[in-house]
Parts: structure tokens; C-alpha cells; sequence
């Protein structure tokens, strides 16, 4: 079955791995890119997912979305993680194609009308534009098969604040908003996608397999690397990212949990996701949080071995 999806991210060195992850799966359809910000400011976000998209030889529309958290000040960037450029200061020539002028949330809400029951939304970033679509088209629940992201820490630690993720630290109100909209939604958190550390072979496997979008990838994982290597006796990165794209292809190789969730916005605990696996509370508050999926196990092994096999296709 042919999966179609709207891929909400920010480019970014991992979404760049996880954009052409779908777009090389004969699995999964990609109706467009909706860009945030996050890694990097959402200009420059939108530029970069224009220039992914050339590279890959992909012709579908690209849009740019919300620039700012749902609440407060605009947020700093990951410029430290994924370089000035967002793709480890390669110094890529930047593609010159147009953008669809439609904002993110609006072209989601147009193809979910569009496609009615038939897209999955996989956002790879801060939620704002999903937010916005919910609130533009308040039946986007009904309109949409389901979403899945990369965010969150449910049962492990966080990578921004002790409790918090990048991703749903980055615009905690919107992850609120979209955590309690009634759809079905999968969390692939740090509690998978820190269990699978990636060292430079794979990115030279990944290279031979696809020279062209698996070279571009080694090339920018090399600050990437650098970055999560700090610290560590051997080099190592972590391509979250590609995850929720990975389990759409191939659930069996996920051990999901099921609970009911809840994302922080106060301070201190910002961004932090809380997870109540079903059957383990009665506290009515928490019975009356929706209920998500979230992602605790992944088989390393076979997760890596179809990310080469997808970018040899
Ligand atoms: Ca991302």
C-alpha cells in the first residue's frame, strides 16, 4: 500500500536524510513539503526543502509556514547542531525554484479536503503548522487517516531541558493543541530515535548504495556528527527524523505503547511529554487525555538495513 503524506519539517540535516528516506520509498507518496521553523529560521527552512527537493528531482509543491512559537518570543535556532545553512555548512548552492504560496497550514487543509481520509501528516518539527491547520479547519481530525511525528520524550530523558525534546520544547503550545486533537497519532520520541546511534560506515553505506542523495548526506552528517560526538570515544549520529517514515513502511519493526498523553507548557517543564500507558492510572484528569501511540522499542538492525535498501532503490 501506497502511503500518501504531507512532510511538516525543517531542513535540517536529519530531515534531509528522512526527505529523501520518502521520497526514494515506493511505499510512500509525497504530496508536498509544509516547512516550519526550528532547526533553523522557516525561510531559510523553506529554501533548503526547495533545494532537497531539486536534488532529488522531485517536482511537488514546497511551502512555508509559521515562523514563531504559538506563544512567546521567536525561538533560537539549532544553528550549533546543523550548521549556518542547516546542512552542516557545505556550502550547497541554494535551488532557485518558486514556492506554492499557499501557507503551510492552509495547503494542508486544502489536500486533506482534497484527499479526505487519505494523507498521513509527518512532521518532523515544531507542530505550529499543524496547530494552525487545526484551527483553520477545525474537522481536520475527520479529514486526515492519521499523524505521526518525531518529537517528545516519553519515557526517557529530554534533550533541550531534562524533560523537554527539541522539537516539542520548541513550540510546546501548538504540540498541546495538536496531542489533544482526536486523531490518531503516533509519537516516535527519544525513547527510539536515541536508542539508534549511526557511526560513519553507515553514512559510507549510504553513500555507495546512492551517491548522489546518500553523499549529500554524508557530506552534511559530518558537522552533525561532530556535534553529537562531543563528549563520546567514537563518532555518532542520530537520523531521528526518518523514524516515523521508517515505522509507515515497516510497523513490525516498532514496539509501540499505548497511553494517554500530555504535553507541558508551564516553565519549568515546557515541552515535557507525559505518558500514562492505559490501564496504569485512574486519576480522572488523566483518563480524560487523549490517547496516543508512542514508540518505545525499535530493531536497530533491521531499521538501518531498510534505510540503505530504500536509498539503493
Ligand atoms: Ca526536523
Amino acid at each position: 500500500m501506497t502511503h500518501k503524506i504531507i512532510l511538516d519539517t525543517d531542513p535540517g540535516i536529519d530531515d534531509a536524510m528522512a526527505i529523501f528516506f520518502a521520497f526514494q520509498s515506493p511505499d510512500i507518496e509525497v504530496l508536498g513539503l509544509t516547512t516550519v521553523y526550528g532547526n533553523v529560521p522557516v525561510t531559510m527552512s523553506a529554501r533548503n526543502a526547495l533545494t532537497l527537493c531539486e536534488l532529488a528531482e522531485q517536482d511537488i509543491p514546497v511551502t512555508q509556514g509559521v515562523g514563531m512559537p504559538w506563544v512567546g518570543p521567536e525561538s533560537g535556532y539549532a544553528h550549533f547542531v546543523h550548521g549556518d545553512d542547516g546542512f552542516g555548512n557545505i556550502d550547497f548552492p541554494a535551488s532557485q525554484r518558486d514556492l506554492d504560496p499557499r501557507s503551510s497550514a492552509q495547503f494542508i487543509v486544502d489536500m486533506a479536503r482534497q484527499h479526505p481520509g487519505e494523507i498521513t501528516l509527518v512532521a518532523i518539527g515544531p507542530l505550529g503548522n499543524l496547530a494552525l491547520a487545526l484551527r483553520l479547519e477545525p474537522n481536520l481530525p475527520q479529514l486526515v487517516k492519521g499523524v505521526a511525528i518525531m518529537g517528545g520524550a516519553a519515557f526517557v530523558k529530554g534533550n533541550v531541558t531534562p524533560v523537554a525534546e527539541a522539537n516539542i520544547w520548541n513550540d510546546a503550545h501548538a504540540a498541546e493543541i495538536v496531542f489533544a486533537a482526536d486523531w490518531d497519532l503516533k509519537m516516535f520520541g527519544l525513547d527510539v530515535t536515541n536508542s539508534v546511534p549511526f557511526t560513519p560506515d553507515f553514512m559510507d553505506d549510504l553513500e555507495l548504495r546512492n551517491q548522489k542523495l546518500g553523499g549529500f548526506v554524508k557530506k552534511s552528517s559530518e558537522f552533525y556528527t561532530d556535534f553529537y560526538s562531543q563528549g563520546r570515544d567514537d563518532r555518532v549520529c542520530f537520523f531521528h527524523d526518518a523514524m516515523p517514515l521508517a515505522y509507515l513502511v515497516n510497523p513490525e519493526l516498532f514496539e509501540m505503547t499505548r497511553g494517554h498523553a500530555r504535553v507541558s507548557t508551564d516553565p519549568l517543564n515546557r515541552g515535557q511529554t507525559s505518558v500514562a500507558p492505559i490501564g496504569t492510572t485512574m486519576s480522572p484528569l488523566w483518563l480524560e487525555a487523549s490517547q496516543i501511540d508512542v514508540a518505545t522499542k525499535v530493531d536497530h538492525e533491521r531499521l538501518r538495513q531498510l534505510y540503505l535498501d530504500t536509498y539503493a532503490l
